[in-house]
Order: structure tokens, then sequence, then C-alpha cells
């Protein structure tokens, strides 16, 4: 269909303008969980590690998960929520701390 019969020029008068179909790829929430057990310095570490926060953004939302239980580290394309959650769950599992990261789509 072109434009120029989306806009109905000429046609029945009617104007029906509609957007060209642009279709952006689902996004997806990474979230970390808090636990009792993993030492506030090392969630501080992940999240400079693998999110980019610089180490006070990082200790701020540690606090979050610390106080609320869960919060959103960052959103990102499948394959990317994907890659960061494995990184996370291998380095937590290598270094023996329970600490959960999971992804959830948008
Ligand atoms: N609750 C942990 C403690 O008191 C710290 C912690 C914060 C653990 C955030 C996990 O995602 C987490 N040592």
């Amino acid at each position: 269909m072109s434009n120029e019969d989306d806009q109905n020029e000429g046609d029945t008068g009617v104007a029906t303008k509609t957007r060209p179909k642009t279709k952006r790829p689902p996004l997806y929430k990474v979230l970390i969980l808090n636990d009792d057990y993993t030492p506030m310095e090392f969630v501080v570490h992940v999240l400079e590690r693998f999110f980019g926060l610089t180490h006070s953004q990082a200790f701020e939302l540690m606090l979050t998960v610390h106080k609320k239980g869960v919060a959103v580290v960052g959103v990102f394309s499948f394959e990317v929520a994907e890659t960061k959650v494995g990184q996370v769950m291998d380095f937590a599992r290598r270094h023996q701390h329970p600490l959960q990261c999971t992804m959830e789509k948008e």
C-alpha cells in the first residue's frame, strides 16, 4: 500500500492516515533479588561490572534491593538480557553466593 493510498487522496475523500508499520523488538527487564547471604559489596560489584553503574549508583540500587526485595537493574533486548542474567548467575555461583538474577518481558 502506498502512502498516497493511506491518505486517500482523490479517493473517498475520507482521511485515514496510517502510520507505517515499524515493529519494535520487545524489551525485557533484568531484576536482581534480595537474599540473606550474598555480601552487599558483592552485589555492588556485580552492578558495576555487568550493568555499568557507578559505585554510588550501584550502592543505592543494592540498598533498594536489600530493603524492598527486588529491583529492575536494566531494560534490554531479549539476547542482551539473557546474556546479563547468565553472566550474573555464573559469577555468583562461581563465588558460591546465592544471588538470583532473572528477566521478565516488559
Ligand atoms: N541482604 C544482603 C545482606 O544483608 C545483601 C543483598 C542485597 C543481597 C541485594 C542480595 O540482591 C541483593 N548481606
